[in-house]
């Protein structure tokens, strides 16, 4: 007769049930000196907020939550109703935690600043991609939390969310594609967690997710080729193997690169692929986006700092994003994540070292 589950050694029960995210974070609190559990608290409560918005996404089509809802949000952007509801459940999730003192989301134009001394500061891009909703593309939701200097002496303020990212504590995404994966890290290493969705149980799928140190995938929008500077040009023409302007085919040995492209214009998918197979993906400034269209606070420190605990890079075409330090709560930034050794290539191109 087999054994029950409850006869199982603990280790052997682990390898049938496998790793829950809540087991993950639990470890991670009792291995934190000193801890009090609010952390751990935090996390859970993004995880509910998350699985929330996971089963909303998913019945999008049916629910009636396709579809635009009338107004524009800070950004100009048309607010989808999945925007809004997707919004709505993180900022009330977050706020009834009690551990936030700061709550900043891409859909409100004012960080929301808690009248009590919250200790932590949750930045969120509640939807991303969300204009690829209507045509089911991937799309997912972005965080980073940071910890407030003096959260029992001062007043929560929007001081607490300027911060460079290298101080982030904690950081996902999640990817509403085939599957739900949720990959975060709180500065040991990046995990990927997959739902269950029959029991809205997040299982580790991937640990300890390590960028490769070169790809074979570049991910851009050539449609903004003739808006980028002449250094994006000169590396986007490289990265195809096509030889510099002025220098004819023929007297240089043809030349092809491991590249291929792939580019599915909602940041998550693209971050993900880049993250899991190597590679890389940019969004340069250009002449209409002068400073780059992603945003610092809650896209690009929160991808940087998890391709960084992946052992991947993250600058700005030149710079660090994890040392950029903010001046607004929605600034943009150029973004370039991936590889350690294919940024430093498109560095090479944007500092003039290669043409
Ligand atoms: P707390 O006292 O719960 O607010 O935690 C204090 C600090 O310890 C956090 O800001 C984290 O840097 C670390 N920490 C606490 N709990 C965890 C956890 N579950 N996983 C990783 N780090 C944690
Ligand atoms: P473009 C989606 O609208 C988004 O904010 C990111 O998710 C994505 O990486 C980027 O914009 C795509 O922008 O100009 O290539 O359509």
């Amino acid at each position: 007769m087999s054994e029950s589950l409850s006869s199982l050694r603990p280790s052997a029960a682990a390898g049938v049930v496998g790793t829950t995210l809540r087991e993950h974070v639990l470890n991670g609190m009792h291995a934190a000196k000193g801890a009090t559990g609010e952390f751990t608290s935090l996390l859970n409560h993004i995880s509910l907020a998350i699985r929330i918005i996971n089963s909303r996404v998913r019945a999008a089509g049916l629910a009636d939550l396709l579809g635009y809802t009338g107004e524009t949000n800070v950004q100009g952007e048309s607010v989808q109703k999945l925007d809004a509801f997707t919004n709505d459940v993180l900022m009330n999730v977050l706020e009834r935690s009690g551990h936030c003192g700061v709550i900043a989301s891409e859909e409100n134009d004012e960080a929301l600043l808690a009248d009590h001394h919250g200790k932590y500061v949750v930045l969120f891009d509640p939807l991303d991609g969300s204009s690829n909703i209507d045509t089911n593309v991937g799309i997912g939701t972005i965080f980073a939390v940071l910890r407030r200097q003096e959260p029992k002496l001062s007043r929560p303020s929007l001081a607490d969310a300027l911060r460079p990212g290298r101080e982030i504590v904690a950081a996902g995404y999640v990817l509403y594609g085939p599957s739900t994966i949720f990959v975060m890290s709180t500065g040991q290493g990046a995990h990927g967690f997959t739902l269950d969705p029959s029991i809205g149980e997040f299982f580790l799928s991937n640990p300890d997710i390590k960028v490769p140190e070169r790809g074979s995938c570049y991910s851009i929008n050539e449609g903004n080729f003739s808006r980028w500077s002449p250094s994006i040009q000169n590396w986007a023409r490289w990265v195809k193997g096509i030889h510099p302007v002025g220098e004819s085919p023929d007297d240089r040995a043809p030349f092809t690169t491991p590249y291929g492209a792939r580019y599915v214009g909602s940041l998550v998918a693209d971050a993900h692929r880049t993250l899991m197979k190597g590679g890389i993906f940019a969004y340069p400034a250009d002449s209409k986006s002068k400073t780059g269209k992603l945003r610092l606070l809650y896209e690009a420190n929160p991808m940087a700092f998890l391709f960084e605990q992946a052992g991947g890079a993250a600058t700005d075409g030149k710079d660090r994003i994890l040392d950029l330090m903010p001046t607004e709560l929605h600034q943009r930034v150029p973004l370039v994540l991936g590889s350690k050794d294919d940024v430093a290539a498109y560095r090479q191109f944007v500092v003039g070292e290669r043409k």
